[in-house]
């Protein structure tokens, strides 16, 4: 049996901006881009939910319902970094640590378990650690399972502990709505409503068939995991410090041209992935490998942070060139970035940041 906990700050962005502004504390805080663009709330602080706002409403609803909130911009970088300083607490506990966003994360805390400590006691400790250093409070599900632990911990939010004890998974689940459960979206929960079927009990008792005829695989995957059967592991993530691409060619390549046209392949490929994982990186790094098979690398740190594929070929152009002399003749080329800074196309409208920079 696995042990798994699911741990979330509460209130992330709004809390960490009243961590680092005391006369914040106790008042109704958003974060997010001003009520004057099209900018959304990012985060609300507790205190100002009890005026009905949430997270994407637009700033300007969130106004109207509360007008004395305070609204803030976003701090990425001061974000990244307690997320760095929470996720290495958690890898004190178990090196087993998911991150599924900056705020939020699967532990498998299975062999401290069978050391002796009870799921809920490392639970409450890890609260308690992550209070006492960071200043900020966690709500933590705890379960046998990936999606029993994610469901649990938005139970009794904020500063939550609920325990789901073994072989209490489906009683707990079985009152919840449908929403509630993994990977039903409003698209499949409007289909499961029109049907009668509104709480997860009521999936539970689905005939796998018919589930299967409307929704196919997920279908049968909806049923089991309202059964609470779910045995997906965590899937140990870290933080990416850099991305990159390379090719090794069938014959050695000695020809400027066709030696720039595949870094210009290579940018793309990179870019696309720092696309995906909204990054955007100051350090451009060219590797080579000789015919010869010595290989290194140049690198070049520029005065901004960049992310697009033209931007990535000048820069490892540039460092190519310098390499181009002789009847040099090259085996292997890669291009890489570093150094990263979250990429804020309009600092007026945070981004949806549930997986920057993990995976
Ligand atoms: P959440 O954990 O969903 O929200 P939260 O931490 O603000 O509040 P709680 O967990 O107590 O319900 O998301 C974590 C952070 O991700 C959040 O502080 C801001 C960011 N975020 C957005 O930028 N846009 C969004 O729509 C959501 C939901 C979150
Ligand atoms: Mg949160």
């Amino acid at each position: 049996m696995r042990h798994i906990l699911h741990a979330d700050f509460d209130a992330f962005y709004a809390a960490v901006e009243q961590l680092d502004n005391p006369e914040l504390l106790g008042k109704p805080v958003v974060v997010g881009g001003s009520a004057e663009g099209r900018g959304v709330v990012a985060s609300a602080s507790y205190e100002a939910r009890e005026y009905g706002v949430r997270s994407a409403m637009p700033m300007r609803t969130a106004q109207r319902l509360c007008p004395q909130a305070i609204r803030l911009g976003a701090r990425f970088d001061r974000y990244r970094e307690i997320s760095q300083q929470v996720m290495s607490i958690f890898r004190d506990l178990t090196p087993l640590v998911e991150p599924l966003s900056l705020d939020e994360a699967y532990l498998d805390v299975t062999l401290v378990v069978d050391e002796g400590q009870s799921p809920s006691a490392i639970a409450a400790a890890l609260k308690r650690r992550v209070k006492d250093e960071l200043g900020l409070t966690i709500s933590v599900g705890v379960a046998t399972s990936k999606s029993v632990a994610k469901i649990a911990s938005d139970m009794d939010k904020p500063d939550g502990l609920t325990v789901v004890a073994p072989g209490k998974e489906r009683a707990f689940l079985a009152p919840l709505p449908i929403r509630d459960l993994w990977g039903v979206g409003p698209k499949t929960a409007e289909r499961l409503i029109a049907e009668g079927v509104e709480t997860i009990a009521d999936i539970a008792q689905c005939k796998e068939d018919w589930l299967r005829e409307r929704f196919g695989k997920h279908g049968a995957q909806m049923r089991r995991l309202a059964l609470g059967q779910d045995d997906s592991p965590v899937i140990v993530r870290r933080e990416t410090k850099s991305v990159s691409a390379e090719t090794t060619f069938a014959r050695d390549l000695g020809d400027p041209d066709a030696l720039q046209e595949v870094v210009e392949r290579l940018s793309q490929r990179v870019a696309q992935q720092l696309r995906r994982k909204q990054l955007q990186g100051r350090t451009v790094k060219l590797k080579l490998r000789l015919a010869d098979f010595t290989t290194f690398t140049r690198q070049r740190t520029l005065p901004y942070a960049v992310q697009s594929a033209d931007d990535l070929s000048q820069s490892a152009g540039e460092l190519l060139r310098a390499e181009l002399y002789g009847r040099r003749r090259f085996r292997l080329v890669g291009v890489g970035v570093s150094g990263f800074e979250q990429s804020e196309e309009d600092p007026d409208e945070p981004r949806q940041l549930r997986f920057a920079g993990f995976g």
